[in-house]
C-alpha cells in the first residue's frame, strides 16, 4: 500500500505509463488539489523523476532513477506482509545487523532493510559479501516463522525458490539453485542467502533472511578473486535492471513459497526446488568438516538435508561446500 501522496502519484503515473494522465484526473485519484500536486511533482524531478507536463494532455513519466528507497518498492509491491514496512538505508556495514535490531525490538513480520551500499556485508561462517555501492540488491527479511529450529533449513530452501522465479519472471533468465544459499547463471554465483536464527530448540523468535543479488553489477566492480566465480544478471542480460521493480517481484515470490510452505509443509517447495536444483541426478562432490563424499545428487530429504548417492546406499548431507565445476 503507497504510504504518502508522493507515493500515491508515483503509483498513479506508473500504472498509466506511457501515457498521459490530466492534472484534473491525477488530483481527483489521490485527494489533493491540482496546487499541491504541482509541489509533489517538482519534488520528485528534484529526486531524479523525469516528469513531462504537456498543456492539454497532462503528466507523463518518463524516467525514473533507479533507486531502492521505499516508495519506489511500494509503488511496485502487492504483497500482504512483506516490504510492507521497509527501513531504507543509504550505506551501512551489513542490513543483517540492523535487521537484527529491529527484531528484538517491534519489526512485523515481513519487515525488510535494504541498503544502497554495504560496508561489511556478511556471507556465512565469516565469510565477506562483496556489496559495491547501488548496483544490487542488499537486504534482510525479518521472519517468525511458527516451525520447530530442526526446521530453521527449510527457510533458506524456500528463499532461494522465491528469489529463482523473482529473477526468473522479471529477466526471462535461467537460474540454478545450488544447495545449500547460491542460485546460479550458467554456473556463476548471481546471489547469496545468509539464514541467521534467533530461538530455541522447539521455537524459533525470529530469522533474519539475509538475501544479496548482483544485479547491475558490471564485470569491473567484482573484485578480482571473485571475478571468475561470480555474475550478475545485467552481464547476462547485457542490459540494467530496475532493481526496485525486481525486489518488489522477489518479495511477491517469497511471501507466496512462504505462506505455501506455512499451510501445506515443505513437500510442494522440495519438489520445485529438486526441479531447478544445480547437478540434480548428476555426480558431485561435497566438502564437509568431516571429509569430501562423491556421489549422485538425489534432491533432498524432508528436513532439507541434502540426499546424496553413494555406494552404500543414501546418505543426508547437513552442512557442506558443493564445489562448481568450471565452465
Ligand atoms: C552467502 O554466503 O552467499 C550469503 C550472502 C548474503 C549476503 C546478504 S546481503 C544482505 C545481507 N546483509 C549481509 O551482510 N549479508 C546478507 P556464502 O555462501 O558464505 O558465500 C560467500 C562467498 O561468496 C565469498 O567467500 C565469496 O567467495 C563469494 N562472494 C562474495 N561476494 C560475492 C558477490 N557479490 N557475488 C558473488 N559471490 C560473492
Amino acid at each position: 500500500m503507497p504510504q504518502s501522496i508522493r507515493d500515491e502519484i508515483l503509483a498513479v503515473l506508473l500504472d498509466r505509463q506511457p501515457n498521459y494522465l490530466s492534472g484534473e484526473e491525477l488530483s481527483h485519484k489521490v485527494g489533493v488539489s491540482r496546487a499541491a500536486i504541482w509541489k509533489h511533482m517538482e519534488e520528485l524531478r528534484a529526486g531524479g523523476y523525469e516528469i513531462e507536463a504537456k498543456p492539454r494532455s497532462g503528466y507523463r513519466l518518463v524516467y525514473r532513477p533507479d533507486r531502492v528507497a521505499p516508495e519506489e518498492i511500494y509503488s511496485h509491491l502487492q504483497t500482504k506482509r512483506f516490504g510492507r514496512e521497509i527501513q531504507y538505508q543509504n550505506h551501512t556495514p551489513s542490513t543483517q545487523i540492523i535487521a537484527h535490531q529491529w527484531a528484538k525490538e517491534d519489526a512485523p513480520e515481513g519487515a525488510v532493510v535494504i541498503a544502497d551500499e554495504q560496508g561489511d556485508g556478511k556471507g556465512r561462517l565469516g565469510r565477506v559479501w562483496h556489496s559495491p555501492p547501488r548496483t544490487g540488491i542488499w537486504m534482510s527479511l525479518i521472519l517468525r516463522p511458527p516451525i520447530a529450529l530442526q526446521s530453521a533449513s527449510h527457510l533458506t530452501i524456500l528463499t532461494s525458490v522465491g528469489i529463482k522465479r523473482g529473477i526468473e519472471r522479471v529477466t526471462g533468465l535461467d537460474i540454478q539453485i545450488k544447495w545449500p544459499n547460491d542460485l546460479l547463471i550458467v554456473g556463476k554465483k548471481v546471489c547469496g542467502v545468509l539464514t541467521e536464527i534467533r530461538g530455541e530448540q522447539d521455537c524459533i523468535h525470529y530469522a533474519i533472511i539475509g538475501i544479496g543479488m548482483n544485479v547491475n553489477t558490471k564485470k569491473q566492480d567484482f573484485p578480482k578473486e571473485i571475478l571468475d566465480i561470480a555474475t550478475s544478471l545485467t552481464i547476462e542480460l547485457g542490459g540494467d535492471i530496475h532493481r526496485a521493480t525486481l525486489i518488489a517481484a522477489v518479495l511477491e515470490e517469497l511471501e507466496e513459497c512462504y505462506e505455501r510452505y506455512l499451510q501445506e509443509g515443505f513437500q510442494t517447495i522440495q519438489q520445485e526446488w529438486e526441479s531447478s536444483a544445480y547437478k540434480m541426478n548428476q555426480m558431485i562432490t561435497v566438502r564437509t568438516p568431516q571429509g569430501n563424499h562423491t556421489g549422485i545428487l538425489k534432491g533432498l530429504y524432508d528436513t532439507g538435508a541434502l540426499k546424496l548417492q553413494v555406494d552404500q546406499g543414501t546418505i543426508a548431507i547437513y552442512s557442506a561446500e558443493i564445489d562448481i565445476e568450471k565452465y
